[in-house]
């Protein structure tokens, strides 16, 4: 395994921009030049990720107030970050995340419209500092990925179109328009990539960004020999 600093990378985007499919791709790549990855999500990663992942995307829970919906995302945050991500940057892991601070700012910020003072502070809080090197914004215009993403569902036997799924079109719209703003006002971390393209178009530009950074990281934690 190589000797390496940690890196830090989360994807954003919207439903069906393709966020999960390009973290695997990109996880086995960095895998294969011998790098160690974790690979997690939001909601999803940490001991409170799966319970609350259920509560926010089942359909069936109607009538969930914004602000129970953002206090349920950091507090499943603070738990991914205590058991999942800083651990795995303690290791010297390269650490892929589907979604985490932007996701909030985007969907409850910009979809919700809750204030987007509150949702920085809270996300400041559960975080504790602990911010992305790296986002990827995978940007697909919003018909393109929720057609994707109700395509998948039809396949997947047995789930229904989950709550995020079902919002008005508006609210999409809302939540891309604020995940470019996002990008706009922080251009170092941020990097915005086309996803409305072939998967592998998308994988190579990915790889294209993170690649050379891992490597860098990589290079500067290698001791140099004395002469
Ligand atoms: N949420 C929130 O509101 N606030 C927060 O702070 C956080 C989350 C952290 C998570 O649900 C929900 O939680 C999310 C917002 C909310 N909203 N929703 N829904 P999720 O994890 O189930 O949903 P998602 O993150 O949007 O995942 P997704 O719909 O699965 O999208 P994706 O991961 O970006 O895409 P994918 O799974 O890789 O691809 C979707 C389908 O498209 C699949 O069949 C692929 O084979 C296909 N695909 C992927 N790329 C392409 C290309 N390039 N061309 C053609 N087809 C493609």
């Amino acid at each position: 395994m190589k000797p390496r600093r940690p890196l830090f990378v989360s994807f954003e985007g919207g439903e069906g921009a393709g966020k999960t499919t390009q973290i695997r791709l990109l996880a086995e790549r960095l895998r294969a030049l011998g790098f160690a990855v974790t690979e997690t999500r939001e909601p999803g990663g940490g001991a409170l990720g799966l319970p609350i992942r259920g509560l926010l995307l089942d359909a069936k829970t109607r009538g969930l107030d914004p602000m129970a919906e953002l206090l349920l995302i950091e507090a499943q945050r603070a738990q991914h970050v205590r058991d999942v991500i800083r651990p795995a940057l303690a290791a010297g892991h390269v650490v892929l995340t589907d979604r985490y601070v932007d996701s909030t700012a985007a969907y409850q910020g910009g979809g919700r419209r809750l204030d987007a003072r509150l949702v920085r502070s809270l996300n400041r809080l559960a975080t504790d500092g602990v911010m992305p090197d790296l986002t990827l914004l995978l940007d697909v215009p919003v018909e393109r990925g929720l057609e994707r993403a109700r395509a998948r569902t039809a396949r997947t036997a047995g789930e229904k179109e989950g709550r995020f799924e079902a919002e008005a079109l508006a609210f999409h719209r809302r939540v891309r328009r604020e995940f470019h703003r996002l990008a706009r006002t922080e251009p170092r971390r941020f990097r915005v990539v086309r996803a409305d393209r072939t998967i592998d178009a998308v994988a190579a530009e990915v790889a294209a960004i993170v690649e050379p950074r891992v490597t860098r990281e990589a290079r500067r934690s290698t001791p140099r020999r004395r002469p």
